[in-house]
């Protein structure tokens, strides 16, 4: 079938990939960042959070869902805060549908993010739902002459019914970067994040899966090849400042990221990288 019959208009009139796989299960992409906007498991609800005042814009990031974070992770690096993968028009390469749907996108370099970064790339980003899964893929290659490094993530915002009731686990006794504290490195000694006001922390070296418990539901992190996981809120002060985001958006999401950031990903020209970050609702 052929792939542009999956895109639809979405906000602010940006391009979509509407994805359902034969369990009812759902995701939507914009072309725009490669961003996933929706993710509804098998007979769940919504479970990304997205802001009721995002933009839709070229330039601009959509605010939720699972923003593309590449070649730099927020300001570790001299480019813009959080690179521009993420506010650019990727573009959709394959469609799959039955049991799972899944999508691939690309970004590839152009005159535009050479201006920004003068490397030779290829990113892939491959989204696929079935049942209470979403898997977000994303895949770098060098098919240029010379080596560049980079830093990257999924930022994925996920939806929770009140932050103050929220809980992240599974990161217990481990160290970590506290931006919300001006940068300092601290370790984890309670045996679960809580959000009793703005949380902003860059975990080295995190287990594998991780579970965000919510009094009524669960949803477990996984992720492959991203070493690192972020855990941000902006709490109530930072979240109202946000021009983008509503007074009281803050209390509704929470972002567990998957990150490459402690050792930047070094490619040879003709090498490729990939990490992964798998939801599950419980
Ligand atoms: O990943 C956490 C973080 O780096 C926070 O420091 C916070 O600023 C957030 O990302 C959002 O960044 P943005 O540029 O999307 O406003």
């Amino acid at each position: 079938m052929d792939k542009h019959l999956f895109i639809t208009p979405g906000a602010g009139g940006l391009g979509k990939v509407d994805l359902h796989a034969a369990d009812g299960s759902s995701a939507h992409i914009y072309l725009h960042g490669a961003h996933v906007a929706s993710w509804i498991p098998a007979g769940g609800e919504e479970r990304l959070f997205l802001s009721q005042a995002a933009e839709y814009q070229a330039g601009k990031t959509i605010r939720g869902g699972i923003p593309v974070v590449f070649p730099q992770f927020s300001g570790f690096g001299a480019l813009l805060k959080h690179g521009f993968a993420r506010a650019v028009t990727w573009e959709l390469i394959d469609v799959r549908t039955g049991p799972q749907a899944a999508a691939r996108l690309r970004l590839v370099d152009s005159a535009e993010t050479r201006a920004i970064w003068p490397h030779a790339f290829t990113a892939d980003l491959t989204v696929t739902v079935g049942g209470p899964i979403l898997a977000v893929e994303l895949a770098i290659a060098n098919p240029g002459p010379a080596p560049f490094s980079f830093t990257a993530a999924l930022h994925t915002y996920l939806a929770v019914d009140d932050i103050h009731a929220t809980a992240v686990e599974g990161l217990a006794g481990l160290r970590y970067l506290d931006a919300a504290a001006g940068g300092i490195e601290a370790m984890d000694t309670e045996p679960a994040v809580r959000f009793p006001g703005e949380v902003d922390r860059v975990y080295w070296d995190a287990p594998r899966q991780m579970r965000v418990v919510e009094p009524q539901r669960t949803t477990v992190v996984g992720a492959e090849g991203f070493p690192d996981v972020v855990v941000w809120n902006p709490g109530p002060a930072k979240g109202a400042a946000l021009a983008d985001m509503e007074p009281d958006g803050y209390r509704r999401m929470a972002c567990v990221e998957a990150v490459v950031l402690g050792r930047p990903v070094w490619l040879e020209p003709g090498q490729s990288w990939s990490g992964r970050q798998i939801l599950a609702a419980l």
